[in-house]
């Protein structure tokens, strides 16, 4: 077989800035090690995260001057309304600033102090709004997915008989909605498999429980079904992300990543009483329920991105771009979490860093050596993103998982820029003896790791 390539051509291109590494050393101390307080343009490889820097298309950019800016009943919000409803199949689309808009709004309504929320795995917007709301967040990954180094085709499935398990201890009437998110992000950008889908569903339905669907990456956890499940290789993406969102009552989704757009997202749901109210929200939040929070610009490029994303051969090339870097980094002897995922290369700080303590951050100390060596920006998904201090006891809970996140942005990259980064990965995994943990010295209440600050421990 051939090279799988870009199915694109380049009409537009963004210079990126060269710096020292004693000039990245500074930068790296004035942000408190925090590479969420490092500007942009001090950044060289940008894999801090792959939302909302996506590289439109040409046809995009054409949506964004057909926009119809109205106030109220804008062309382009019937054109987004019109491809959303035939994709998931829902009755109400009600589109969002961005995807934690759309969770606000859903854990305002059926959130709440006594309410249980169970996922796959929850992100930490969707864990930060339902813990907001009072509720509690629970997640209830498959075993396997809890292992880095295990192979398996589906690792961010829910664990069904868990799932049935909470539900009769929690009681039916304490859960509003149970939820699953694809592909699973803060499991290792895993998917998700139809099966599973919808013997989730069976079970929520024995109880009356609606389900939702975290969305932000339907169309990537799609064509790994295509790929590694039995009978969806003779479909079309399109026909498989229709029978996914068939289980569904509802979802969440953030259009920042798997619609191609810089802003975007949306809430779409059946039930008439929840859209009602989720409108009234809206209206109070984000604005008149045809543009929530949106100009008529952004409705058409995410309408039009709702579209691009089902092409299979940029599908093949996103999955097979990403599962690159992983066989490059596994070719190395670096630790990553196996198999690749969809839209992300997850390294596996346990392992990498053995000698520093899920309290110190190894994470961390992987994520801003890799700044100082080469101008990689990436996150840490682990301790500094889920962990937390015991209320009454203070006791430090670290994270399942210590990871570190190389998120590609979708038609940003090429694959020099991947060579490159993985040249940086295997040097800071070379010279790994000499790195050292860090400590907290300022977090905010919630959602820590946008604004903490770190010293070297
Ligand atoms: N995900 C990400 O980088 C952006 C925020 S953290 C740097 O992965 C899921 C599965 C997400 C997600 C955002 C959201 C929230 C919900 N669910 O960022 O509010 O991965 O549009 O979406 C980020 P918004």
């Amino acid at each position: 077989m051939k090279t799988i390539i870009e199915p694109f051509k380049i009409k537009s291109v963004e210079p990126i800035k060269f710096t020292t590494e004693e000039e990245r050393e500074r930068i790296l101390q004035e942000a408190g090690y925090n590479l969420f307080l490092v500007k942009a343009e001090d950044v060289l490889i940008d894999l801090l995260t792959d939302s909302g820097t996506s590289a439109m298309s040409a046809k995009q950019w054409a949506g964004i001057m057909e926009g119809d800016e109205s106030y109220a009943g804008a062309r382009s919000f019937f054109r987004f309304e019109k491809i959303t409803k035939e994709l998931t199949g829902f009755k109400y689309i009600i589109p969002t600033h961005q995807g934690r808009a759309a969770e606000k709004i859903l854990f305002t309504i059926v959130g709440g102090a006594g309410k249980f929320i169970p996922n796959n795995t929850h992100f930490d917007t969707t864990r930060a709004n339902i813990e907001y709301s009072g509720a509690e967040a629970h997640d209830l990954l498959v075993p396997i997915g809890k292992d880095p180094s295990a192979r398996a085709d589906f690792k961010g499935n829910m664990d069904v008989d868990a799932l049935e398990k909470f539900i009769n201890e929690k009681g039916k009437e304490n859960i509003p909605l149970v939820m699953i998110t694809v592909t699973n992000n803060a499991g290792g950008g895993q998917p998700v498999s139809m099966e599973n889908i919808r013997a989730t569903k069976e079970v929520a339905s024995k109880y009356g429980i609606p389900l939702f669907i975290d969305a932000c990456r339907f169309a990537e956890n799609a064509y790994f079904i295509k790929k590694r499940e039995r009978g969806y290789q003779n479909k079309t993406v399109k026909e498989i992300v229709q029978e996914m969102f068939s289980y569904a009552d509802g979802c969440t989704m953030s259009a920042k990543k798997d619609a191609f757009v810089n802003m975007g997202g949306f809430l779409a749901l059946n039930d008439d009483m929840i859209a009602q109210n989720a409108r009234n929200i809206l209206i109070v939040t984000e604005g008149f329920p045809t543009y929530g929070g949106l100009a008529g610009r952004d409705l058409e490029a995410m309408a039009q991105g709702l579209e691009e994303i089902l092409d299979e051969h940029y599908l093949q090339y996103r999955l097979r771009s990403v599962e690159y870097l992983g066989e490059k980094l596994i070719e190395a002897g670096v630790p990553i979490l196996e198999p690749p995922g969809g839209h992300a290369i997850y390294l596996d700080a346990k392992r990498f860093l053995p000698n520093i303590p899920p309290e110190q951050f190894p994470g961390q100390a992987i994520v801003a050596e890799l700044f100082k060596v080469g101008g990689v920006r990436t996150v840490e998904i682990g301790s500094v993103m889920f962990g937390k201090n015991e209320k009454r006891t203070g006791k430090f809970i670290p994270s399942t998982m210590e990871l570190v996140r190389l998120a590609i942005p979708r038609r940003v990259y090429t694959q020099s820029h991947i060579d490159y980064v993985v040249e940086c990965v295997i040097e800071v995994f070379n010279n790994r003896s000499k790195l050292h943990g860090y400590k907290i010295v300022y977090e905010a209440p919630m959602l820590r790791h946008f604004t903490a600050r770190f010293l070297p421990h």
